[in-house]
C-alpha cells in the first residue's frame, strides 16, 4: 500500500440540484452516497480533517442538493444525498433516484461512489437493491462500513461478511470495501491511499490523451 495522500486543503464550492449545474468535471472525482444518518458526514469530515467540511445535515424535507468539495486541487469529492427516508412521498423518493441515477451514470470524471453501510446492521433490502442497481448499471462503487467502534469487533467483522455474503448471491467479484470509524479514524489511510491510486490513474489517462493529441497533429 503506498503512502496515504495528506488533505492539505479541503474546501466546499458549491451545491447543485444537477448535474448540469455542477462544477466542470476537470479533476477525478468521488462520491459519497448512504441512507441518512449513516456517517456520511462525519465521515468527509474524518478524512478530510475538518470538523465542519460537511455540515449540510440532509433534510428529507428540504431541497436535495449536489455538493462539492475540492481536496488538494486535485480531486472533487461529492457528496451526495442519502436515500431510504421513510417518511418522503413516492414522488421525491422517484425524483431522488432520477437525480442520483442521472449523475452517477453521465458524470464523466466520477471514478467511484462509495456507499455507505452501518457495520451494525443486517444487510437491508435498500441498500442490497441500491448496490444492485449500480453493478446492473456498471457503476463504479466501493462499499464503506461506517462507525466500527461502535460494536464489538467481532460483531463487525460478522455483519461485514452477511453484507458480502448478501451481495455474493448477485455478482461473483465484489469491489474493494473499507470498515471505518469517524469516531477512531479507522479506515482512513486505507481509503486515502485509494484516493491516491485513483489520482495516479487520472494523471496517466491524461498523459495517455495529451500523447494521442499530438501525434495525431
Ligand atoms: N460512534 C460513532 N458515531 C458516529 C460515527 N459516524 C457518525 N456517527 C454519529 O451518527 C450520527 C449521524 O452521523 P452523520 O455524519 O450526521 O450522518 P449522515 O446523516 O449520514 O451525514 C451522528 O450522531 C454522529 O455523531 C462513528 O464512526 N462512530
Ligand atoms: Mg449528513
Amino acid at each position: 500500500m503506498s503512502n496515504a495522500m495528506e488533505v492539505k486543503k479541503a474546501i466546499y464550492i458549491i451545491s447543485s440540484p444537477k448535474m448540469e449545474l455542477c462544477p466542470a468535471p476537470t479533476l477525478p472525482e468521488v462520491a459519497f452516497i448512504g441512507r441518512s444518518n449513516v456517517g456520511k458526514s462525519s465521515l468527509i469530515n474524518m478524512l478530510s480533517n475538518k470538523r465542519e467540511l460537511a455540515k449540510v445535515s440532509s433534510n428529507p424535507g428540504k431541497t436535495q442538493m449536489i455538493n462539492h468539495f475540492n481536496i488538494n486541487d486535485n480531486m472533487f469529492w461529492v457528496d451526495l444525498p442519502g436515500y431510504g427516508f421513510a417518511k418522503v412521498s413516492q414522488a421525491m423518493r422517484k425524483d431522488w433516484k432520477k437525480m442520483i441515477m442521472d449523475y452517477l451514470e453521465k458524470r464523466e470524471n466520477l471514478a467511484t461512489v462509495f456507499v455507505l453501510i452501518d457495520s451494525r446492521v443486517t444487510p437491508q433490502k435498500h441498500d442490497i437493491d441500491f448496490i444492485n442497481t449500480l453493478g446492473q448499471k456498471g457503476i463504479a462503487f466501493n462499499i464503506v462500513f461506517t462507525k466500527a467502534d461502535k460494536s464489538k469487533q467481532t460483531e463487525v467483522a460478522h455483519h461485514v461478511k452477511t453484507h458480502l455474503a448478501a451481495l455474493h448471491k448477485f455478482w461473483e467479484e465484489l469491489p474493494r470495501h473499507f470498515v471505518t470509524s469517524a469516531e477512531k479514524r479507522l479506515g482512513r489511510k486505507e481509503m486515502l491511499s485509494y484516493m491516491d491510486e485513483i489520482i495516479e490513474e487520472w494523471k496517466m489517462k491524461e498523459k495517455e490523451e495529451a500523447k494521442i493529441k499530438k501525434s495525431s497533429k
